[in-house]
């Protein structure tokens, strides 16, 4: 039985998309980023984490990784060709959409204001439209590696999605109609379910 911890609106969506494609059974803690509760898992305060028994594990791509490997699905077997493309695609979409947005995302309101590189905002918005039309060009197929959703579907999609939360400017409708196909999944409607209503 696993445990996510973190807030649905953060990267801990990613892994809770992950376990209901694998349907796999998972309590959620709701933790927010450096709340008590987050420290009690992971001591920087970051999150998602996942338990597992007296296991926690952290880092949303890690997780992700490890459960494919685990579970034998939605992912190329290590040790393949395919796995190394696949894991390049993985960490191009860190370099080029996690980055940028987690950049975006301090300089916007995380770090202490007179931290904040505000004019550098409208420069990352930039790079993350360029990357998107990268990989909008390189989709040929239902999903990024071809015929089957891996890993990097997930986070592409949830890097997309935030990127449409921070008010970046929308991506070339190819991109954006191909995130929508992956957000009708069922198991990306069961992770968005768990979101606590608005207050
Ligand atoms: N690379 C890590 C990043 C984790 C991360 O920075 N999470 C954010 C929330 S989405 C957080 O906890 N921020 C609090 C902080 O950086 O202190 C991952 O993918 O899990």
């Amino acid at each position: 039985m696993y445990t996510v911890i973190g807030a649905t609106r953060t990267r801990s969506f990613r892994v809770m998309w992950m376990l209901e494609e694998l349907g796999e059974d998972y309590t959620h803690v709701p933790a927010a980023p450096r709340s008590d509760e987050a420290r009690r898992y992971n001591p920087s305060g970051k999150i998602p984490a996942l338990q597992e028994g007296d296991t926690i594990l952290t880092d949303s791509v890690a997780i992700m990784t490890y459960l494919a490997d685990k579970h034998g699905r939605l992912t190329a077997p290590a040790g393949t060709v395919e796995r190394a493309r696949q894991d390049a695609m993985t960490l191009w979409l860190i370099d080029e959409m996690d980055a940028i947005l987690w950049s975006f995302t301090k300089h916007s309101f995380v770090l202490p204001e007179e931290e904040r590189l505000t004019p550098a905002l409208q420069g990352l918005k930039t790079e993350f439209s360029r990357a998107a039309a990268t990989l909008s060009n390189r989709l040929d197929g239902p999903f990024l590696m071809g015929s089957q959703l891996t890993v990097p579907d997930i986070l592409a999609v949830h890097c997309i999605n935030w990127s449409i939360g921070a008010g970046f400017p929308r991506i070339e409708d190819k991109l954006f109609r191909w995130a929508k196909s992956l957000r009708d999944r069922p198991a990306f409607k069961a992770a968005q379910s768990k979101t606590p209503p608005a207050s």
